[in-house]
């Protein structure tokens, strides 16, 4: 953690962009399995940021799996098990959980393009029924392995150009200062179907996780609704839950 360079380039809040810088530090393996992290204080102090702040990017750290906060004895980088893991109680974006955990992400565009909305569309993000949506199927994969199927609609306005979506769409979002900060997620267990198993390379009729997720602007916009199958054979979600 370099005083210099810890908020190079960074973009949204202050312990958001901690987040970011610690797990990047843990994706390039900076940071090694085990090793520990320097205290709150010290991460305060050479950030220049409050321990509050600090706690609270430790805290997304950990609940992305990426750290173990051990009591009494400080924070310490968990070793990445073989399935991959992401967290169901921090809003992050599949290339974003990907990178920090070192793994490289591509995406196979199936569909891009500007549409008139379904009735579950223009419910979902509360877009009239002549306003466009623009529409993005992808097929997810880390490290060459299918790991995903997302159909994800936002409004016109907010995603103009959906054909040019490369890797990322929240860093698109991003960008345009148009990131979600809030999201709700449904998740369902259901099988594959016969087109869904081919994409994802399994076989028709296999338990996948599905997962809808619609994301909010501060103010309340809705300007993202996704619906995606996982496959539990290579992807786990994880939250941690507390009394307090
Ligand atoms: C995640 C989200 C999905 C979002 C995508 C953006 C879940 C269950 N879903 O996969 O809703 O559209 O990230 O990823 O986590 P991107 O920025 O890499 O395109």
């Amino acid at each position: 953690l370099e005083p210099q360079n810890w908020y190079a380039g960074g973009r949204g809040s202050r312990y958001r962009q901690l987040f970011r810088h610690l797990s990047d530090l843990i994706g390039s393996g900076d940071l090694r399995p085990d090793e520990q992290l320097p205290s709150e204080r010290e991460i305060a102090e050479i950030a220049g940021i409050s321990r509050v702040t600090v706690r609270k990017a430790i805290g997304e750290l950990a609940n992305a799996g990426l750290i173990e906060q051990r009591r009494g004895a400080g924070s310490f980088v968990r070793s990445q098990p073989d399935r991959h893991e992401q967290s169901l109680s921090t809003l992050i974006s599949f290339t974003e959980n990907l990178e920090m955990r070192g793994i490289t992400s591509s995406s196979k565009v199936l569909l891009a393009g500007l549409f008139q909305p379904t009735t579950q569309e223009s419910t979902a993000l509360g877009v009239g029924p002549n306003q466009q949506i623009a529409r993005v199927n992808r097929l997810r994969s880390g490290d060459g392995t299918p790991m995903a199927l997302e159909y994800s609609a936002l409004p016109g306005d907010i995603l103009p150009h959906p054909d040019k979506v490369g890797t990322s769409i929240y860093e698109i979002l991003r960008q345009n200062g148009t990131a979600p900060t809030r999201a709700l997620q449904r998740v369902t267990a259901t099988n594959a179907t016969s087109s869904v198993a081919d994409l994802l390379e399994v076989e028709t009729g296999t338990a996948l996780l599905q997962i809808k997720r619609t994301a909010y602007l501060p103010s309340g916009r809705p300007i993202e609704y996704t619906n995606g199958y996982y496959r539990p054979d290579v992807y786990d979600f994880v939250s941690e839950i507390g009394l307090d």
